[in-house]
């Protein structure tokens, strides 16, 4: 018995959307989701998924079924058929990929919306703020920014939802980005920390600032990532799900130490949070106080460790002095060429 090739052709059409639908929940290619935000990305990324793997097994199954189907016999010398393009199918390919970039598309401006990533251009005349490089010989060219772009960043963050705009944050923390570290002060308590506690299911609000160069801050788990821009602020909005301990990764090329700046976002519940931030308190403003002098007031290496004490980096002075030792030989063998 033969079995009609349509019967064949819907099996193995119900076949594929099952299993791209299959796969596109489960294919574990990320990490925890740990905020409210996640759940918006990962939905559109598992939709993505389940395209691409329907479109994958229908392309592969094509090509395999083909190369079996349509193989040389042996004894085969002859050409292949001529077949000269079909209209209707050329239209029927441009179109259904046509329709579903337009729908990932609207799918991932609307993900993209909800999150606060865009909001409606700002009013004023465009000017050009300047943006100086952060450093003891400021005198590198500057670099212009159009204000209008500074004013957007600053006024809608990603992960800060338009219903959340203009309500007040349950915590909000002030990042400072220098290489390389991440340092979070709480303006609530005066606390300095080199890692970001938040209390678990409370809106969190990060205003960021870079002071010398481009950063990003990436939490990976949490789905969302921001632009550290030095002379502007950024700001990154979420609402923590999870306890837990998550990391926190510069995900921009800011240096020849760029990939040693990590730290680490502690989800708390409210009791824990509350308890580390009391623990905190007295010694922060000890810290604080350092870490506001001016670089030139200090030496490479107190400089240094004010940046590694509170990263709980374990640098050993030791090794910081040999390091430094090295860095004076080495203008001294300059100097005398
Ligand atoms: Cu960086």
């Amino acid at each position: 018995m033969k079995i009609p090739s349509s019967i064949l052709t819907m099996l193995a059409g119900i076949f594929l959307t099952l299993a791209s639908l299959w796969y596109g929940q489960n294919h574990g290619l990320l990490p925890v989701a740990a905020s409210a935000e996640a759940e918006l990305v990962d939905g559109l990324f598992n939709t993505m998924m389940t395209i691409s793997v329907g479109l994958f097994l229908l392309v592969e199954g094509a090509l395999i079924f083909a190369a079996i189907r349509f193989r040389r016999r042996k004894g085969d010398e002859g050409d292949g058929e001529h077949i000269e393009g079909n209209i209707p199918l050329e239209i029927l390919w441009t179109a259904i990929p046509a329709v579903i970039v337009f729908g990932i598309s609207v799918y991932s401006f609307d993900v993209y919306t909800r999150l606060g990533g865009l909001t409606p251009m700002v009013e004023g005349t465009e000017q050009t703020i300047e943006v100086a490089y952060a450093g003891d010989d400021a005198s590198l060219p500057m670099l212009g920014v159009p204000q209008k772009a500074a004013q957007l960043a600053s006024n809608l963050g990603i992960g800060s939802s338009p219903e959340l705009q203009g309500r007040a944050p349950d915590v909000s923390v002030n990042v400072m980005a220098v290489q390389y570290a991440f340092v979070f002060t709480y303006p609530d308590s005066g606390v300095v920390s080199g890692e970001l506690h938040v209390p678990v299911n409370n809106s969190v609000r990060l205003n960021l600032q870079a002071q010398d160069v481009l950063h990003a801050f990436w939490l990976p788990e949490l789905r969302i990532k921001q632009d550290v821009i030095p002379g502007t602020e950024t700001e990154l909005a979420f609402t923590p799900t999870r306890v837990g301990t998550y990391p926190v990764i510069c995900a921009e090329l800011c240096g020849p130490y760029h990939g040693a700046m990590k730290t680490q976002l502690i989800v708390q519940s409210a009791e824990d949070y509350g308890a580390w931030v009391q623990s905190q308190v007295a010694q922060s403003q000890g810290s604080d106080a350092i870490a506001s002098l001016p670089t030139s007031d200090r030496s490479d290496t107190a400089y240094l460790e004010t940046l590694a004490t509170p990263h709980d980096l374990k640098v050993d002075t030791a090794a910081l002095s040999h390091l430094s030792h090295h860095h004076a030989l080495a203008s001294v063998a300059a100097d005398t060429f």
